[in-house]
């Protein structure tokens, strides 16, 4: 019944308020520059519309929460991107949601959410994004969106103003994760407490990545019936990989092996979102900037479908002579 949808939207997010550093706002310019649409659109009967970016709109100065840093614009930029999120996907569209930091995640879900309630989540990252205002040592929302969107953990947190218009509704149970290696002690507390599917990295050494991915998707969709979103922050890789992020750590997944995971999850044909967040174009050198964008084109060129095989020309039935 689910096969890939052969038409996807682009949006930017250039938003970095979730975090400290300077720089993550620049990445869907800096992607774009690299020819994001024009390599996306080399795939194969991919029809490929790049939205643009999403407002970041200004937000009105409100009560100040406890270990939040810049809620209110999180909030706000969450907020038009739940919006955005939603249309492209009811134009029946893969959506690609180039951040930003990871705090835009809670919007890229949130949207989805409204149009698939039946969607299940799969967050790669070094590291789990559960932190509440209360266990996060940083006070920066990037590391919180998680728990900003599950209902189970509604509980565990303050009233925040701006975010009325976020309720959380989407459950724990659709969660999983992969890559793992860097999770704060309440972070862990809640993936025990919870039963979050998780392969860490070292569950990925010990069963490879193709089958860590499968049976996250075996455990959250046993019957296959489920569309996917994938949030992938790109200090999933190894920071030797991807460098230019904020919160680099070694011993991550290796771009193949982050590409194997992308196409395994698109082969389902049940992909409908995707989320590539962190990339900080303003961190290292100029070779680690191309390699850490090479990267993240790579991830998408996977997640949509691109052939490392390569593919034969149409029509073309024989070499030259
Ligand atoms: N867990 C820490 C560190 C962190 C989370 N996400 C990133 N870093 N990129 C925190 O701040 O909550
Ligand atoms: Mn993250
Ligand atoms: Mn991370």
């Amino acid at each position: 019944k689910w096969e890939p949808l052969a038409r996807v939207g682009i949006l930017g997010v250039p938003f970095e308020k979730g975090q400290k550093k300077y720089g993550v706002s620049v990445a869907p310019a800096a992607l774009r520059c690299a020819g994001l649409v024009e390599q996306l659109r080399q795939i194969e009967g991919l029809d490929v519309k790049d939205f643009g970016d999403v407002d970041t709109p200004k937000s009105p100065p409100s009560a100040r929460v406890d270990n939040m840093e810049h809620l209110e614009q999180v909030s706000a930029c969450a907020q038009a991107l739940s919006v955005r999120v939603a249309e492209v996907l009811r134009d029946d569209r893969v959506v690609i949601t180039i951040g930003g930091d990871h705090s835009i995640g809670v919007g890229s879900v949130d949207g989805h959410y409204k149009v698939n309630e039946d969607m299940i989540l799969i967050w790669v990252d070094a590291h789990a994004d559960i932190n509440t205002n209360e266990t996060s040592d940083s006070g920066s929302v990037h590391g919180m969106p998680v728990a900003l969107l599950c209902r189970e953990l509604s509980d565990y947190w303050p009233y925040l103003p701006t975010m009325d218009w976020q309720v959380p509704r989407f459950s724990i149970k659709n969660l999983g994760y992969i890559g793992l290696r860097s999770v704060d002690s309440y972070e862990r507390l809640a993936i025990e407490k919870y039963n979050i599917p998780t392969f860490a990295m070292e569950d990925v050494d010990t069963h490879g990545i193709k089958s860590s991915v499968q049976h996250v998707l075996q455990q959250l969709d046993p019957r296959g019936e489920k569309p996917i979103h994938v949030s992938f922050d790109i200090d999933s890789l190894d920071a030797l990989e991807a460098p230019s992020t904020g919160t680099p750590v070694r011993g991550g997944l290796t771009l193949r092996e982050g590409i194997n995971m992308m196409e395994t999850i698109y082969a389902t044909g049940r992909l409908r979102a995707v989320d590539l967040v962190e990339i900080n174009p303003a961190i290292g050198t100029d070779t680690d900037r191309r390699h850490t964008i090479d990267a993240g084109l790579s991830i998408l060129k996977a997640a949509l479908g691109a052939p490392r095989r390569g593919t034969a020309p149409k029509g073309v039935l024989d070499l030259p002579k």
